[in-house]
């Protein structure tokens, strides 16, 4: 069985909560359950984590390397300001795909960059929580080849 490791960035748990304008009543647990779900039909075991502090994503993606094949990350905030993010990617050597909720190249200017771009497979941005699941088919297919 191929593993993903899934990582949800800061306040991310808000979702469904806070700025329902912004990001739409979609929950972090209903995102998990889909994305989950897509998983199981692609033949791949997804772990799931979200946190709200930069050195515990650092932390996971170093490890990731060992016991995953890939890596989805929203990073959301850190998107924009973590080369120590961007770096541990890099580092990790595995695949990984940034998953973005809204499109970030339709708001605010500080949005427009992502330190992560450059060292992910590629980005998905702008579908709600359909990001994540063509971010799941995205890693699928890529680990297939
Ligand atoms: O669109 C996305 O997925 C973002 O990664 C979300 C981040 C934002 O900083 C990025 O620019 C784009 C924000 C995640 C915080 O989510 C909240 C949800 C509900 C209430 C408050 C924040």
């Amino acid at each position: 069985m191929t593993k993903v490791l899934l990582i949800h960035g800061p306040n991310l748990n808000l979702l469904g909560q806070r700025e329902p304008d912004v990001y739409g009543k979609v929950t972090i647990e209903e995102i998990n359950r889909d994305v989950k779900k897509e998983a199981a039909k692609e033949d791949i075991t997804i772990k799931i984590m979200q946190s709200n502090h930069e050195g515990e994503i650092v932390d996971a993606i170093g490890k990731a390397k060992d016991n995953f094949e890939g890596i989805i990350i929203n990073p959301a905030a850190y998107t924009h300001t973590s080369i120590a993010i961007r770096d541990a990617i890099s580092a990790a050597g595995i695949p990984a795909v940034e998953v973005h909720l809204s499109n970030i190249y339709s708001r605010e200017e500080f949005r427009h960059t992502s330190l992560v771009a450059p060292v992910a497979l590629g980005q998905i941005s702008g579908f709600g929580k359909y990001s994540y699941i063509l971010a799941v088919k995205a890693i699928a297919k890529t680990l297939k080849k």
